[in-house]
């Protein structure tokens, strides 16, 4: 039998690389990618096929499904917190638009194989949003109909496409001939900050722990634009791979909901700071608040609670705090700063 295809859009992204690369290591998918930008060499050979443009490109995307069968998504692409408020609508259009249009393209491939197209979406903890850092520090571990009150278009965002997603599967049509139509079927996953050796990630509001380190890794000063004691979730990049094949994998009778926290650790700035400098004692950490990026943090839970998704489909991540930067993150980062970087093309 043919490996299912999947589409990953947003391939050339964080998530996307890493995604790419252990589906390929893994052999049982074949992977279609769309992004704004063109993939590098490096990573065309894990993709049957690649598309350059852009998910608002209606056309560009029936063009992709008239191609390939696609069985699978994992809509990746987006524009992050800190991005979307400077270019709010801009945010809509990317992250709510762009992800109709691809639900829209998901549940007519369905109709077309006569079985649901499993459709994977990273939601993300932006779509809390506490009131203060008090009751942050009240609510600790936070549960998923906790305080969905987001202060971010993206955050907005992302908790209207959770529910888009869940209409899509479980209402969409649900008059005239379409009725009874094999439909989609939407799993969502709230991410935490997530932490790569790989990559930098650009535009997000939790991009501070990564560019600590990777700032320290590379012997470059880094000035924090939140202050020490900001604490939000974080999970290691290899995790959140490993999260998002287990969701799709998992059994559908099980899943009672369309929407799951992924946790894995909770750390302030200054922790990261005080283990970076373990790593790398010629780190140099300065802290100068940005007050919309330090506040847009403090509106995110310090935890979350993981308890459903782990009961529904097995979850747990395999790396601690202590583990991600002894295993994971220093021996990959301090391997890839001191490689030459790849040939100019
Ligand atoms: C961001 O900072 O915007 C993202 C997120 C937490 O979803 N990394």
């Amino acid at each position: 039998m043919a490996k299912p295809v999947v589409l990953i859009t947003g391939a050339n992204g964080e998530i996307g690389r890493a995604l790419l690369k252990r589906l390929h290591d893994d052999g049982r998918y074949r992977c279609v990618t769309v992004d704004l930008t063109p993939l590098p060499e490096k990573y065309r050979p894990y993709c049957l096929e690649t598309y350059a443009g852009n998910i608002m490109d209606k056309y560009l995307l029936d063009q992709v499904a008239a191609h390939h069968e696609i069985e699978v998504v994992f809509h990746l692409a987006a524009l992050l917190s800190t991005r979307g408020e400077r270019d709010p609508e801009l945010a809509h259009q990317v992250n709510v638009e762009g992800t109709l249009h691809l639900l829209r393209m998901a549940t007519n491939q369905s109709g077309r194989l006569g079985r649901a197209v499993r459709f994977v979406f990273p939601s993300s903890i932006a779509v809390y949003g506490l009131p203060n850092v008090e009751e942050k520090a009240r609510v600790g571990r936070i549960k998923e109909e906790q305080w969905n009150l987001p202060i971010t278009m993206y955050g907005c965002n992302k908790l209207y496409c959770e529910q888009l997603g869940r209409y899509f599967t479980q209402h969409y049509r649900q008059l005239g001939a379409l009725a009874t139509a094999a439909r989609l079927d939407f799993r969502s996953l709230r991410f935490p900050g997530l932490i790569s050796a790989e990559t930098v990630p650009t535009g997000g509001t939790s991009d501070f722990g990564p560019e600590m380190l990777h700032a320290a890794a590379q012997g470059q000063p880094y000035q924090c634009f939140v202050g020490p004691d900001a604490k939000i979730p974080f999970m290691a990049m290899p995790d959140a791979v490993e999260s998002m094949i287990a969701l799709l994998e998992a059994d559908r009778a099980r899943l009672r909901s369309t929407v799951y926290n992924v946790g894995a650790f909770s750390v302030s700035a200054r922790e990261i700071e005080a283990r970076v400098k373990r790593a790398f004692p010629k780190a140099q950490i300065t802290y100068v608040p940005d007050a919309v990026r330090a506040k847009i943090v403090d509106s995110w839970p310090e935890d979350v609670d993981d308890a459903r998704a782990r009961e529904d489909w097995g979850w747990k991540a395999a790396y601690s705090w202590e583990r991600a930067f002894d295993e994971y993150l220093v021996p990959s980062i301090q391997k890839r700063y001191s490689e030459p970087p790849p040939p100019a093309k």
